[in-house]
């Protein structure tokens, strides 16, 4: 047990590295550390499951600093505890260039870095998601092997973001029991009090979505504790209101604005020192407090040991796949059978539209792979997202392998970020593609954390008909390939969409989008080809005899239109080749050599998209030729909106004539 006097002295710790780190700095947040240093001290000192020396240990308690412009308060927790990673240099450099102590959390700078928070509200989502893993593979291993809780600590600009209603639904409808969030209630954020914008009950809130609430002082160890150990025993989520003092133990600046994101300056932190009795120089944590935390910091070298062992028990297989489900390795069974798979397509090519295609391509490796856990924000039959053997979750069954996300897609994306993160599953979900803008912060937060979630967006251009132009997605396309590291797939036909979703789940280090069709399009690819063509991110799909006056790149749907854009130009005495480009980052990966035979040297270059130009010109160059979209689309049947906005073959066709006239 732990007396009051040292708990104050650990949790002023905390308080010091951050506020002499921010100093140091110039920059940064220490209110938040200061105010929530005592939140945090029991949490890690009398709850948290984690091993410091074994920080990726599966079945460790997950901690989610969704607040993450306090990032000090968990770097200092990470040094204190004694996490190898987060070295008192580190603390020093904190948010220089090449510290591990960015201004935000970033995750893999750190063990013990859960996920990248900053961006407010995502880490809450992102927990959603991680709480939603435990009890699936809870479900699949049992509680030998996986049991454990998900804390997070959240404040009031995490609440106040629409993603959290998203989330916080979610998880009161799905009895995330195992999630405890700690809201640091210190009704302060940027622009002063909280009462300027906002007057929401967070407990009322909480509970009218089916949370266990509570509210505390959160300054008193024991109310916290005591909080934490009931919210454990709760059969819901958990919210613990712990109303705090902004910046805590600054002389004047507490409970301020001042306190939020500014160094506090040396005379406040002398101050500071003053009133919370603390004599240590800058950095300097005194040797028994040090030590306390470093115990602490070994707390459950014996849980994991024990877990150790029960894993140790289990029978081989389930050991193995387990082991390999965790560090994200696929079976060793997995390319044969997406090979087996593609070699059946080629067989008898089918005419469906890319959504369908997918669906198709899912089987097979829902078949293959157990990891993978499906689901839709609320579009499932438009998105084809469900196999045979995907059965839904449920707050009282969590053996399925599909999640009804609702129309959630912000929350959905953040949750499936946080299933990757969690390990042991690999998640995908679907919307329409023009909404990927309402997932589109936590998409560009999978891309920056380098993790493998899969988005499915399907109903991907004009083709999508009469829905018109709210659901027609235009720039979309262009504005996920400029995300870095995120690889847009758009695939022709049902052979290149399962190469494209081969690819999409054997990319560790990026997510993916898939953007598929609502019509049917016609194969393109009717050999069978063992290489993944779509690897390469472009290729020649049809050659020319003749020296190609003409290359027609196109993605997707309108790979068939440049398909017949060729035989009109090839009948016309105009040799003309294709080059599909199901994926541009994978194009620019290429060698220069590679990219150069692919692209050729015919005179005219066309590209083929219904979407808009930017991005193209790295393709077909400036003076290139292209047959898209210029503005918004139209509500009508999609052939005629194709032929409206003059995305057809003899458009095409006829652009290209009109080019090499030009050029005599
Ligand atoms: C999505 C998003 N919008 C805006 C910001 C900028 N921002 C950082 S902290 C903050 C205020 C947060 O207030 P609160 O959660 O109460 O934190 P505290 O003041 O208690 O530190 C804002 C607006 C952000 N990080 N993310």
């Amino acid at each position: 047990m732990i007396s009051r006097d040292k708990h104050d002295r650990m949790a002023n710790a905390i308080r010091f590295l951050s506020m002499d780190a921010v100093e140091k700095a110039k920059s940064g947040h220490p209110g938040l550390p200061m105010g929530a240093a005592d939140i945090a001290t029991v949490l890690f000192t009398r709850f948290m499951k984690h091993d410091p020396k074994n920080p990726d240990w599966a079945d460790r308690d997950r901690f989610v600093l969704s607040a993450g412009h306090g990032s000090m308060l968990l770097y200092s927790l990470l040094y204190l505890l004694g996490y190898e990673d987060i070295t008192i240099d580190e603390i020093k450099n904190f948010r220089q260039l090449g510290s591990r102590t960015a201004g935000h959390p970033e995750f893999g700078h750190a063990a013990g870095i859960e996920t990248t928070t900053g961006p407010l509200g995502q880490g809450l989502a992102n927990s959603v998601g991680m709480a939603i893993a435990e009890r699936i593979l809870n479900a699949r291993y049992g509680d030998d092997l996986v049991d454990h809780y998900t804390y997070v600590l959240a404040g009031d600009g995490c609440l106040m973001e629409g993603i959290s209603q998203e989330a916080l639904t979610l998880a009161g409808h799905l009895k995330l029991n195992k999630l405890i969030v700690l809201f640091d209630d210190n009704q302060i954020s940027i622009d002063g009090s909280t009462s300027l914008t906002d007057s929401t009950d967070q407990c009322e809130r909480f509970e009218a979505s089916g949370w266990n609430t509570m509210r505390i002082d959160g300054h008193d160890p024991d109310a916290i504790a005591g909080a934490i150990e009931s919210a454990k025993k709760a059969d819901k989520p958990t919210l613990i209101a712990c109303r705090t003092t902004i910046g805590f133990g600054a002389p004047t600046k507490s409970g301020t604005a001042k306190v939020h994101g500014s160094p506090l300056g040396a005379e406040e932190i002398a101050g500071a020192r003053k009133a919370l009795g603390w004599d240590a120089e800058p950095f300097v944590v005194p040797s028994d407090i040090l030590d306390d935390w470093r115990l602490a910091g070994l707390h459950s070298a014996k849980e994991r040991k024990a877990w150790e062992d029960r894993l140790a028990a289990a029978d081989a297989e389930t050991r193995g796949e387990f082991e390999r489900r965790m560090r994200g390795d696929l079976p060793e069974t997995f390319s044969a059978a997406m090979l087996e798979y593609k070699e059946k397509l080629a067989a008898e090519p089918p005419k469906v539209a890319s959504r369908k295609a997918s669906e198709m391509a899912l089987e097979a490796i829902n078949a293959a792979l157990p990891e993978t856990i499906g689901g839709s924000a609320d579009l499932t039959g438009s998105n084809n997202t469900k196999t045979s053997q995907t059965g839904p979750i449920s707050a009282e069954d969590f053996s399925g392998r599909y999640v009804h996300y609702g129309i959630r897609e912000h929350g959905m994306a953040a949750a499936m970020n946080g299933m990757t993160l969690h390990g042991g599953i690999i998640p995908y979900g679907g919307t329409f593609l023009t909404f990927s803008d309402y997932a589109r912060p936590a998409m560009r937060l999978a891309s920056l954390m380098q993790i493998r979630s899969i988005f499915v967006m399907t109903h991907d251009s004009i083709g999508l008909g009469e829905d018109g132009p709210t659901h027609q997605p235009v720039e979309h396309l262009a504005a996920l390939r400029a995300i870095p590291n995120h690889l847009v797939f758009r695939p022709a036909d049902a052979i290149e969409t399962a190469e494209c979703w081969q690819v999409a789940i054997e990319s560790r280090k990026a997510p993916s989008t898939l953007a598929l069709s609502r019509q049917n399009l016609a194969p393109v690819r009717t050999s069978h080809e063992a290489d993944n063509l779509c690897a390469r991110g472009a290729y020649e799909l049809a050659g020319s005899d003749d020296d190609a006056r003409v290359t027609l790149f196109a993605t997707g749907s309108e790979v068939e239109v440049a398909m017949a854009a060729k035989a009109l130009l090839d009948a016309a005495g105009h040799p003309a080749r294709v080059v599909s480009v199901p994926c541009f980052e994978l194009f620019e990966q290429q060698s220069d050599d590679y990219r150069k035979a692919v692209t050729g040297n015919a005179p005219v270059k066309i590209a083929i998209e219904a979407g808009i130009r930017q991005g193209w010109d790295a393709i077909i160059g400036s003076d290139g030729i292209f047959i898209g979209m210029t503005g918004f689309g139209a509500s009508a049947p999609a052939p005629e909106l194709y032929k409206h906005f003059g995305i057809t073959a003899e458009a095409a066709a006829s652009a290209a004539q009109k080019r090499l006239a030009e050029l005599g």
